[in-house]
């Protein structure tokens, strides 16, 4: 098969907290997946990529087994049943934290109190690893689904599950004591990925990091007098220098730059005192750096 009749394959959670975040990064890359109802492939029409659409559970087996060559997952998932795959790429959306909680009155609070207690948990490997490193011996009670349930039911004394706003765990009388582990989607290869699915997988990389860079910088535009542009210009470097464009009205420019989102806040108020006016951030759509 020629290179141009390669398809790079690719799997992604079918349904769940993945499915979205993961179709919307193809798509801020240019490539566009009509995801039917119920399909379990589909190709997107403006990239050689066939994509299909499993359970997030299963995609590091079919990458290691090359049914296909990436795929993106919660890196919780691999890190309670390792894969011989490579993470190529954190991706930024998925953000969760694995915790240990507790019922709200039940006086557990630090890792020791642990000690003895029965732990339900979705993610037993993970658990056990933590509860050893901190020297406690505790029950792991592996449960699939409906852990924040496990103590108002008896089942219980304490759970360890994914939180993204806490609002389940609240909900369930429930608080968070211990995070145990941080997470956020990757994504991930078959190791050893060569030829051209290994130059495809570089193509989409690419354009990953390019879409990643912009929204994590913002476009500033904004009006100065003449002499100010030296400061402003210590103050914005942008990716070489900014743009300086002089306005109609004499002794005044335009200055034009790209900062990082949270930088900007940073520099704001010394922008205003060098003499800016007229501040605009735009978003940006790709950053090629
Ligand atoms: O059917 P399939 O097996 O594909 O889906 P699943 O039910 O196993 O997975 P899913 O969709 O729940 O999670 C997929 C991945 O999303 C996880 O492996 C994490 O990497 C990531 N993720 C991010 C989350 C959450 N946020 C999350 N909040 N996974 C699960 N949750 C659940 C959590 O288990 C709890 O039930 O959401 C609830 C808590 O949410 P908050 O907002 O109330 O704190
Ligand atoms: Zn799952």
């Amino acid at each position: 098969m020629s290179f141009f009749d390669m398809k790079l394959k690719i799997a992604l959670q079918k349904q769940g907290k993945l499915a979205e975040g993961s179709i919307g990064l193809l798509r801020k890359c240019g490539i566009n997946v009509s995801n039917g109802l119920g399909k379990l492939r589909a190709e997107a029409s403006d990239f050689p990529l066939e994509i299909y659409f499993l359970r997030d559970d299963d995609i590091p087996d079919y990458v290691a087994d090359g049914v296909a060559d990436i795929g993106i997952i919660g890196e919780n998932v691999l890190a309670e049943r390792p894969q011989p795959v490579e993470t190529v790429q954190k991706l930024g959306f998925g953000r969760c934290r694995l915790s240990i909680a507790v019922p709200k009155r039940s006086g557990l609070d630090g890792v020791d109190s642990l000690s003895g207690k029965k732990i339900a948990t979705s993610f037993p490997n993970i658990l056990t690893a933590y509860l050893h490193k901190n020297s406690v011996v505790a029950e792991v009670h592996e449960v699939n689904g409906s852990v924040e349930i496990a103590p108002s039911v008896g089942l219980a004394d304490a759970v360890c599950d994914l939180v993204s706003s806490g609002s389940t765990l609240f909900t369930n009388g429930l608080r968070e004591a211990h995070v145990v582990m941080r997470s956020e989607a990757v994504l991930i290869s078959r190791s050893g990925l060569e030829g051209g699915a290994a130059r495809l997988l570089d193509l989409l990389l690419f354009r990953i990091r390019s879409v990643k860079a912009a929204e994590q910088n913002k476009y500033i535009l904004l009006n100065a007098p003449a002499e100010s542009v030296p400061n402003i210009s210590r103050l914005l470097p942008g990716m070489r220098s900014p743009t300086v464009v002089p306005l109609a009205e004499s002794g005044w420019v335009s200055l034009q730059s790209v900062i990082s989102e949270h930088e900007f806040w940073e520099v704001c108020d010394e922008l205003k005192k060098a003499g800016a006016e007229g501040i605009l951030v735009v978003s940006i759509d790709q950053m090629i750096v």
